[in-house]
């Protein structure tokens, strides 16, 4: 009999609480991977794949083996091999991660592969994130500023501002709306939408970037499971548990019980570590990354109907807007400004399918972590239980992951099985 084609799903996601937690980032990833096991209604038995990106708070050497060493999974003393690796992309690592897994389920076989971040850099003291962060991006041949990384992003801004296609309003738009979206998310930590007026006047941090229009501080942790559809139907198929009428079923979480999500594509493509001297279009990746993961899921943006957009800084939204097709080019400001009037007074969750969560900007960022907060609320709109906040008839959804300063670029797209 051949096998029926298998496809690769996320089975199961979790999230720690947001906030200044006080706890290690290996203590948020544990919790974090605990819960997504949970609703993929598997144990940590059944993984034989981990994918962890580093943390700024508490780095280990080889991140993944060293959270892989302390759940149990290594040494591995059951049947076959276990597969664990770091990634480091920045924040693009989750969904890196993300597609790594899922080349671990086509390619290696591996049957169920986490995927994990955590971070705590909101209980880090501000001296110290900033030293760690600096070092990080500081280029020895244009040193920017400090704090490096929102000095960066803010040398894009200026050099889109002098193009004239963007009024500095209109960066600030950003900051609003991601906003007005985390007031509706109930994990979010900007629980009350800002005013223009607000984000205009809170703290300069650089030129163009005022303290609302930065990524905003969080400890965090997330974790997702990524399975062949095949190892969710026959492996757990064995898996039955018998009710008291004689009844069969299997003991899959809530997440795997509806058949996961399914990853139809992705892309890669990686850009300098620092801002060249003279910025230009050749720093970007991720119109090259879209291009890759449209291609492989064979789709056009008008097929999908959510978006995830990274967004530490206003700018990087904006130039995703464009690369990932919601927009044509030159036009995101004009049509940031229509989404900010739009939805001014009260709107649908439907005139604005993107960052539903409310992004970097307003759900909260626990350094490399927010990307996989996109996947999950790709995830809960895709199945519907995005309470209070769900786009009508998501089927497929686009998730984008930044890292560095535009220095990496990961993108996924996921739909609900057919
Ligand atoms: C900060 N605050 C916000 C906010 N940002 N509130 C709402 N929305 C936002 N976006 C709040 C804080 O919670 C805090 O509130 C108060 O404002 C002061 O913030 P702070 O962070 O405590 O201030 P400070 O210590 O002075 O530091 C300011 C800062 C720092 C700008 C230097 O916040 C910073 O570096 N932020 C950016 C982080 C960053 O760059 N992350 C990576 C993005 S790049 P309260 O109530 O506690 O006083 C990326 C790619 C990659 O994602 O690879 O990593």
């Amino acid at each position: 009999m051949p096998q029926p084609v298998s496809t690769v799903r996320i089975v199961g996601y979790g999230m720690t609480a947001l906030g200044k937690l006080g706890r290690s980032a290996s203590e948020l990833m544990r919790e974090a991977l605990q819960k997504s096991l949970r609703s993929a209604g598997l144990q940590m038995k059944d993984l034989d794949g981990l994918v962890a990106v580093p943390s700024l708070s508490h780095p280990h050497f080889m991140e993944a083996h060293y959270l892989a060493t302390q759940v149990g999974l290594l040494p591995h003393r059951g049947p076959g091999s276990v597969r664990v690796r770091t990634i480091d992309t920045g924040g693009a690592g989750p969904v890196s991660g993300l597609l790594e897994a899922a080349r671990m389920v086509k390619d290696e076989r591996c049957q169920a592969v986490a995927v994990v971040a955590g971070d705590a850099v909101s209980s880090l003291a501000t001296p110290e994130f900033l030293a760690r962060a600096d070092q990080g991006c500081r280029d020895p041949e244009n040193s920017l500023p400090s704090p490096c990384i929102p000095h960066g992003y803010d040398q894009v801004a200026q050099w889109q501002l002098r193009q004239g296609l963007l009024s500095r309003e209109q960066l600030a738009m950003v900051s609003v709306l991601m906003s007005r979206q985390a007031a509706k998310h109930p994990l979010a930590l900007t629980r009350k939408a800002h005013s223009l007026e607000d984000v205009l006047r809170s703290r300069k941090i650089a030129p163009a970037t005022n303290l609302l229009e930065c990524a905003r501080r969080a400890d965090g942790g997330a974790a997702i499971i990524v399975a062949s559809s095949n190892f969710m139907d026959e492996y757990m198929g064995h898996d039955l548990v018998s009710s008291e009428d004689g009844v069969s079923s299997a003991r899959l979480g809530p997440v795997a019980a509806t058949g996961g999500l399914v990853v139809l594509g992705g892309g890669e493509a990686s850009g300098p570590l620092y801002p060249p001297e003279e910025i230009d279009e050749s720093m970007f990746s991720c119109e090259a990354a879209a291009a890759s993961a449209f291609s492989e899921a064979q789709l056009l943006p008008e097929d999908l109907q959510w978006f995830g957009l990274y967004d530490c800084y206003p700018i990087c939204f904006l130039r995703a807007l464009e690369a990932c097709g919601v927009t044509p080019k030159g036009t995101a400001g004009a049509w940031v400004e229509e989404m900010f009037w739009k939805t001014e007074s009260g709107y649908d969750a439907g005139d604005f399918p993107i960052n539903t969560h409310g992004g970097l900007l307003a759900f909260g960022a626990p350094w490399e972590v927010p990307a996989m907060y996109n996947i999950i609320e790709a995830c809960e709109q895709l199945r519907g239980t995005a309470t209070g906040r769900q786009v009508p008839s998501v089927r497929r959804a686009l998730v984008y992951g930044n890292g560095g300063i535009f220095s990496h670029s990961a993108v996924a797209i996921l739909a609900q099985p057919v």
